[in-house]
């Protein structure tokens, strides 16, 4: 008898078991299915996360303009020690760079310049509290290029009253153009004051120092940088 009821419990216990299993595995794919569905939501479109702190920085310029390298610098610049290689990799996606001051987070995403990541730079729009423009002022081959894809973007409602930063690059470089002849070639002074607050300032990473023997990565800045980080800082607040 008691072996009886100990069988039928056991085999009720086997049937609970598996039921809960069931149930288990079909609450799992629910949830699994739920959290790839927000994975691609997030991809389609990056927003702020509700974060009344973060600021959201919007670096974008043609590839090879010397986004990252600028970046890097500026990083070298605010913390000391870190070091980074030149020449960077091109960005193949998008980079972050974080920085934490006294009462806000300030998150710099970079989008790659290249023609098949371009395509994504709209993605990238929503929450934009700065937009960071840079320019390779040597290459003028390239600007009409640049003043098409900032004049895309400056047309898209999310970027309404946005404040633009743009860094006219490689200032090292003998035929780079100047911050204002840089202004007048991207025909920024056709933005009503009202829309957008424009900033252009000129900067550059090299020459680079010679590194001392067995060394391979830089901790150095070149001095313009310290105007980038500050406008950084500055507008972005
Ligand atoms: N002469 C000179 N070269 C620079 C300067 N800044 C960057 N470069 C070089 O320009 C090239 C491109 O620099 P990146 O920083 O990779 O450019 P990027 O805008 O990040 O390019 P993508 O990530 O491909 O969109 C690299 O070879 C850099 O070393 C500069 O101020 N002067
Ligand atoms: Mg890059």
């Amino acid at each position: 008898m008691v072996g009886n009821v100990t069988r039928c419990g056991g085999r009720k216990t086997v049937f609970l078991v598996g039921c809960a299993c069931v149930g288990a595995y079909v609450a799992y794919r629910y949830w699994r299915k739920r959290e790839l569905k927000s994975i691609d939501e997030g991809f389609e479109e990056v927003s702020k996360i509700d974060d009344s702190n973060e600021r959201r920085v919007l670096l974008l310029g043609l590839d090879g303009a010397g986004k990252t390298s600028v970046m890097n610098q500026v990083i070298a610049a605010t913390v000391t020690g870190t070091s980074y290689s030149v020449p960077p990799p091109s960005t193949n996606g998008f980079a972050v760079f974080k920085f934490q001051t006294g009462s806000y987070t300030l998150n710099i995403w970079e989008i790659g310049g290249a023609d098949g990541t371009r395509n994504y730079w709209s993605n990238f729009l929503q929450d934009t509290d700065l937009l960071v423009f840079m320019v390779d002022a040597a290459d003028t081959n390239k600007l009409s290029l640049a003043v098409s894809e900032l004049k895309q973007l400056l047309g898209d409602p999310r970027m309404d009253t946005v404040p633009i930063l743009v860094i006219a690059n490689k200032q090292d470089s003998p035929n780079a153009l100047r911050p204002d002849q840089v202004k007048e070639a991207l025909d920024l002074h056709s933005i009503p004051p009202n829309k957008h607050k424009v900033v252009v300032i000129g900067c550059q990473t090299r020459p680079l120092p010679d590194l001392p023997p067995g060394l391979t990565t830089y901790t150095w800045h070149h001095p313009s940088i310290e105007a980038v980080r500050k406008k950084l800082f500055t507008m972005a607040a």
